[in-house]
């Protein structure tokens, strides 16, 4: 799927009026603010946020599958699915790949296809939660945290293996997610089993290469429903601390129990320098990898607040988080889900950068809450719409993304490519 640039000016020439008029009056009315639009709309163009492979087929639940066609059937396609939506939004130029579902068999082939699409890779991904052909050693009770020693070698085994990938298409980080965990009271000893798993993450962080990052993910439940072994950010930040200092916590949004405050977890690991990743999605109850911004857009937002002052306060000394999307598209076109998150993840990034926060710190200090939350609200009230849709007009990106796809028919034409019945690994 090739879209020429002729074919995103056709599509931007037609908005541009409205597009201007819209521009314009938000530009007199930031600039009156006090704020510098030209500062902004370079910051929003910088903003780049990291599609993982597994997010362009349609996702299931375990009652089932509606495939809608076309999805990608390899590597390949995937990064040219990915090169797609960079091309229209010029802010989805980074892949992050799951072993062993994207095993490139020829990495000089797939570093060209991904340097001809723009694209770098982002964090790799280790996958001890499934049981692959073949495999010797089952995960069903564990990996990195099991009872068996030979189990546990050969997680760590799969999890070097990841990094040798990820250096050969000269990815930076790995991310460890773990299903380790019990269903049942009584199951495991919860203190053999977390160090069970640090001893194996120790063996892990030996072959991490100096200029990387371990990012370790944490989850509350599921598919473990009593507990599982990483289960909040104090144990994911109390293995990071044991590791060293290329450890790192990750934030995936959905990883939280209902109403956690999320912000608050934020703001306190960028405080200690061990923030590594963020993942973004949404959910109404719990892991529900629903499009970024579709049900708490004040939350994600709030969260963007805590990520931007915490990144620019010169004070602090926390490297710049990873960013991705982890979600799943279960009735949508996962293109268009993806076009949306994407425009959600920089429309709360827009709206944080508007946030006083001189002002903020010092209604903090005299306990104004009424000026504290103006301040926020005030922010999060305004529609930066078309400052995002600037910096993408000046990145050459295309103003209406999920428009364009649609006038372009991309669907029909991946469906046309690659049939109706193709599926896609992943979730
Ligand atoms: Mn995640």
């Amino acid at each position: 799927m090739n879209i020429l640039p002729g074919q995103i000016n056709g599509h931007n020439d037609l908005l541009e009026k409205k597009h201007r008029r819209d521009y314009q009056y938000l530009e007199n009315k930031l600039t009156d603010d006090g704020h510098d639009t030209e500062e902004l709309v370079r910051k929003i163009k910088a903003l780049q946020v990291a599609i993982p492979s597994w997010a362009l087929g349609t996702g299931g639940t375990r009652f089932g599958r509606f495939p809608g066609g076309g999805e990608p059937r390899n590597l390949e396609e995937k990064i040219g699915d990915i090169g797609t939506l960079h091309k229209l939004n010029r802010s989805s130029g980074a892949i992050s790949l799951h072993i062993p579902w994207d095993i490139p068999d020829d990495p000089k082939a797939i570093l060209d296809l991904a340097k001809d699409n723009d694209l770098v890779f982002d964090a790799v991904n280790s996958n001890t939660f499934q049981d692959q052909p073949r495999q010797a050693h089952s995960y069903k009770f564990g990996s990195l945290a099991h009872t068996e020693e030979a189990i546990r070698d050969r997680s760590i085994a799969h999890n070097l293996e990841v990094i040798k990938y990820g250096e050969l298409l000269g990815s930076k980080s790995l991310t460890v997610w773990l299903a380790d965990g019990t269903c049942f009271p009584g199951q495991q000893n919860f203190r053999k089993a977390f160090m069970r798993t640090l001893e194996s993450l120790q063996e892990i962080y030996a072959g991490l290469p100096h200029d990387w990052k371990m990012l370790i993910e944490y989850k509350p439940y599921e598919p473990n429903f009593y507990s599982t072994v990483i289960q909040d950010w104090g144990s994911s930040h109390l293995l990071a601390g044991k590791l060293g200092n290329r450890a790192f916590s990750l934030v995936d949004l959905g990883h939280h129990l209902p109403n956690t405050n999320i912000e608050q977890i934020v703001a306190l690991l960028i405080m200690e320098g061990k923030l590594g990743g963020f993942h973004f999605n949404d959910s109404k109850y719990g892991d529900d990898d629903l499009t970024v911004g579709s049900i708490k857009p004040y939350q994600l937002f709030l969260v963007f607040n805590e990520l931007v002052e915490g990144i620019e306060n010169p004070a602090l000394s926390n490297p710049t988080p990873a960013w991705m999307i982890d979600a799943s598209h279960n009735v949508k076109d996962p293109l268009e889900d993806l076009l949306q998150s994407v425009e959600a993840i920089k429309i709360a990034y827009a709206r944080a950068l508007l946030v006083k926060q001189h002002e903020l710190e010092e209604a903090r200090e005299q306990n104004d809450v009424v000026k504290a939350q103006e301040l926020l609200q005030n922010a999060f009230r305004t529609d930066v719409r078309p400052l995002v849709a600037e910096a993408r007009l000046r990145s050459t990106g295309a103003l209406d993304p999920v428009g364009m796809f649609r006038e372009l028919a991309i669907r029909q034409q991946l469906i046309t490519e690659r049939g109706h019945k193709t599926i896609s690994t992943g979730l």
